[in-house]
């Protein structure tokens, strides 16, 4: 009865770091910007049938309508209200997404802005995507109703109201971050609308939420919004399964906050992998591919068990947030498939690709005066549909790095070799590494020239290697390997190949 209990415990207090995942898979895509209609067939045409669990969605609650710059891509990070219309669709579309999603085993997870409002300096009026009225100026937003006393101005403290100091928590949490409206989330008012807001969307049918801006929240403001709120639906989910949380909070080192403080109420995004990998990748600073036989919790990183992966993300692809120069992005294509196939090889991490879409770059003193530019749009400002063509590859400047064949492959290599242990770890001291999953997938990349013959650990037999083609019917589109009798293969890798490196599993064996 008591070890009863203290399973019963245990699997309570564990629950939120769990995606919540189905049918055995592993990784989510964060969907930038698309809109409900698409993404509601995107996951029963594409992502159900290729393996991935589940989809990252851009905040579906109201925002303010920037028009200078004409509808930047961060508008949606300036809540109005907690009503679900946004340019990505109307509660209706948001409803009959998440239900089909669930319905072919993909969830759904939320971008929760929840910090703040909008910007102080937004004015009023209507110019709000439901067209809910406010007003920034005497922080009225009458659609959930909050008025002047549900923000933290009075505790600031700084002269400008702003964040001035990243040494300083107190600032971090209670001032504006770049001019946004803080709530005053230690108020019992304020968590009931936002746990309100939360278990709307639950009810739907999400199973969990990214929360935009962590580090600028107590970790006890966002326990206590935790507790309110209710387990998943049982429509598609486990009795008593509680929501999938990952923080946002921005930990490189050398700040007055760091991670762990976040530890207890969900896993944290960990943006050191981002941009260390990216400095391996880009050889920056003597780095090379042959130093990640530690990666991970060697590194310095965060537990794996509370860790959120991802090559980029939304902001420090177009230069916001943090990672600088190292981040690799769909821009440098080659670099970009060894970091993503990377990730989703090595065990660390529960795992998230990103999928963007195409802007014109234009770097002003080495920033990109274009890193405002919202969804591909008509010129009423609707974003584009995400169109397919016939190699399906995604149309209307929708870049669709999860629908690359690298990338889709090695999501369904990640499924195939979960729980597997790192194996038959090799490199050659520089910049070419190779390592199993347990007997059941092996990986090799090259950063140099390469021709090995190397320990797979893998069954004898001839594999389809899943990078340069796949595995169709009986015959292999691209590479084959022949694993010998005693389990090792010979790997060529050209340093001018466009995607220097092999994968192969149990499940692409002819
Ligand atoms: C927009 C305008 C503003 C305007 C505002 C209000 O751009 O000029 O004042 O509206 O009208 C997004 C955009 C913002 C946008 C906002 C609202 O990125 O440009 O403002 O929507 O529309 C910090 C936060 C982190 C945040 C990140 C962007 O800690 O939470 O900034 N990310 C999330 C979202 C993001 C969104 C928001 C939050 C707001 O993902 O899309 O903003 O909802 C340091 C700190 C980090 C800090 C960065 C950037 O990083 O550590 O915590 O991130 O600075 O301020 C090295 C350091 C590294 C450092 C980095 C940059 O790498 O190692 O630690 O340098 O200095």
């Amino acid at each position: 009865m008591k070890l009863l209990l203290l399973f019963v415990l245990a699997g309570l207090s564990s629950a939120q770091y769990n995606p919540n995942l189905r049918s055995g898979r592993t990784s989510m895509v964060h969907l930038f910007e698309w809109r409900w209609v698409d993404i509601a067939a995107e996951c029963e045409r594409y992502l159900a049938p290729n393996g991935y669990g589940g989809v990252q969605v851009s905040p579906p609650n109201e925002n303010i309508i920037v028009s200078n710059p004409y509808r930047p891509w961060y508008e949606r990070y300036q809540p109005i209200s907690y009503k679900l219309c946004t340019r990505s669709g109307s509660e209706q579309q948001f409803r009959d997404m998440v239900t089909r999603c669930n319905n072919v085993g993909v969830n759904i997870y939320v971008d929760a802005v929840i910090n703040h409002m909008c910007g102080s300096g937004g004015g009023s009026g209507t110019q709000s995507t439901c067209g809910s009225s406010y007003n920034a100026g005497t922080k009225d937003f009458p659609a959930v109703p909050y008025s002047n006393l549900d923000f933290n101005d009075s505790k600031c403290g700084t002269a400008s109201g702003e964040i001035e100091n990243y040494s300083d928590a107190n600032q971090v949490r209670n001032c504006r971050l770049v001019g946004l409206l803080d709530l005053a989330l230690e108020k019992d008012y304020v968590r009931g609308k936002i746990a309100d807001f939360l278990n709307n969307l639950i009810s739907i049918g999400v199973a969990g939420f990214r929360l935009d801006a962590s580090k600028h929240m107590w970790p006890g403001d966002i326990q206590a919004i935790l507790s309110r709120l209710n387990n998943l639906n049982t429509q598609w989910f486990a009795s008593g399964a509680r929501p999938f949380i990952f923080q946002e909070v921005i930990d490189l080192g050398g700040e007055a906050i760091s991670a762990s403080e976040y530890y207890g109420n969900g896993r944290i995004t960990e943006f050191k992998y981002g941009a260390k990998l990216g400095n391996v990748i880009r050889k920056l600073g003597g780095e090379r591919l042959s130093y990640l036989r530690n990666w991970g919790e060697g590194w310095g990183f965060m537990p794996n068990d509370r860790a959120l992966v991802f090559v980029d993300n939304h902001d420090n692809q177009r230069g916001h947030g943090a990672g600088g120069a190292s981040i690799l992005t769909f821009f440098d294509s080659r670099f970009y498939k060894i970091g993503v196939g990377f990730m989703l090889a090595h065990p660390y991490g529960q795992t998230r690709v990103m999928s963007s879409y195409r802007w014109t770059r234009n770097f002003v003193n080495g920033k990109d005066v274009n890193d405002w530019i919202g969804p591909p749009s008509n010129s009423d400002g609707s974003t584009k549909a995400v169109t397919i063509n016939a190699d399906s590859s995604c149309g209307n400047d929708w870049v669709c790095e999860h629908r690359w064949r690298q990338i889709k492959n090695m999501v369904i290599f990640r499924n195939v070799v979960n729980g597997q242990a790192l194996a038959n770890w090799w490199d050659n001291g520089g910049n070419q590494i190779a390592f199993s999953r347990g007997n059941k997938g092996y990986i090799i990349f090259n950063n140099d020239n390469m021709d090995v013959t190397l320990s797979t650990g893998l069954p004898a037999g001839t594999y389809c290697d899943v990078i340069s083609g796949q595995k169709e019917g009986t015959r292999c589109t691209g590479t084959q390997i022949t694993v010998s009798s005693t389990g090792s293969a010979r790997f060529v890798i050209s340093s001018s190949a466009e995607d220097p490196f092999i994968a192969i599993h149990e499940s692409a064996k002819l």
